[in-house]
């Protein structure tokens, strides 16, 4: 994705996230009608955004750098009290602001998406295929779910709506000799990047979890360093449970980054902040839609600026 692109996708983002109903907009604003803040309007603000899906250690990290600066008596308004609350917003999420690169010198760039069902993995892909391939990457999909009838083809319209090529061989395939495949044939055609979707499961789904190792082993034949991105595709409307997939993923197959989807689903938003509080991940891109346009770059910025509504600096 280019930097070009960005407005663009910070506009639907901001129209798709904020709907005015959201936890920092319509709550804070009644919670401080007076405009002066005070101990009371902290603990009701620190309940609502445990409410908010972003758990105890997010909502206590940011409740207490509020506290800490209205009890020293540096902020005493309203708007003073949402400035510092955007900062601390911004701050936490910054750490997980890594966009993913995809090096030229790295042929073919290896990314393998995984998680639960239904999250939006192969929509997902099919996106960031469709991007790369518009960027001039020549790239290929591998259709590593063989298990869920349709999911060849869906990856199959997402590929040629992308002009880009898929390499597949049907249902109830061994997935990891699809991606196996896969990987030799774009190796050999020179392409830059191959992107291996998976089918969707459950972290005790023990099976299914081996078989993600064994596609990450036969990979890793061919290429040491493969795949170079396992990306966690989580649902945001999930709440604690996003975080919970991801902690298992983690451990079961280790992760290098996430895509969290469906942001436009949910009027909070919080589980970006739990995610990010919990785990030292990079959050590549977020979704806020079913369509192309609907997948971008995560910014921390843009990203708090969608939630609360403000003005980008
Ligand atoms: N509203 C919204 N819908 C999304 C988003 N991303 C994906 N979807 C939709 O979520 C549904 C499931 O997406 P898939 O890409 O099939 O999910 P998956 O993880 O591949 O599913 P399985 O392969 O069955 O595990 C589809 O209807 C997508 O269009 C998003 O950001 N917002
Ligand atoms: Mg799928």
């Amino acid at each position: 994705m280019t930097a070009e692109s960005a407005p663009g996708f910070i506009g639907r983002m901001r129209a798709k996230i904020n709907r005015g109903d959201s936890w920092l907009t319509y709550d804070l604003g009644n919670l401080l009608p007076g405009q002066q803040i005070d101990a009371a309007a902290l603990d009701d603000f620190e309940d609502l955004l445990l409410t908010a899906d972003l758990g105890v250690a997010a909502a206590s990290k940011i409740t207490d750098t509020l506290r800490r600066e209205v009890n020293a008596g540096r902020i005493k308004r309203a708007d003073q009290l949402r400035a510092l609350l955007r900062r601390t917003l911004i701050d936490m999420l910054k750490p997980c602001e890594a966009p993913l690169e995809f090096p030229e010198f790295i042929k073919p760039f290896v990314l393998m998406g995984v998680g639960v069902n239904g999250v939006g993995k192969t929509t997902t892909l099919g996106k960031i295929a469709a991007k790369l391939g518009a960027e001039g990457r020549q790239v290929y999909v591998a259709a590593g779910d063989t298990y869920r009838a349709g999911a060849v083809r869906q990856l199959a319209q997402w590929a040629e709506r992308g002009g880009v090529q898929i390499i597949e061989q049907g249902q109830n395939a061994d997935a990891a000799s699809v991606v196996f495949d896969a990987f030799s044939a774009a190796r050999a055609r020179g392409a830059d990047v191959l992107l291996a979707d998976t089918a969707g499961r459950l972290h005790t789904q023990a099976g299914l979890m081996d078989e993600l190792r064994k596609i990450k082993r036969v990979l890793q034949k061919q290429e040491a360093y493969a795949p170079h991105e396992v990306l966690l595709v989580v649902d945001a409307t999930a709440g604690h449970n996003a975080l919970h997939q991801a902690v298992q993923f983690h451990e079961a197959v280790g992760l290098t980054g996430l895509a969290i989807t469906k942001l436009d689903g949910t009027a909070r938003g919080g589980t970006v902040f739990a995610i990010a509080e919990r785990l030292a991940l990079p959050i590549r891109y977020i979704g806020v839609g079913e369509q192309l346009e609907d997948l971008g770059v995560f910014e921390a910025e843009a990203f708090v600026d969608a939630l609360l509504g403000t003005a980008p600096s």
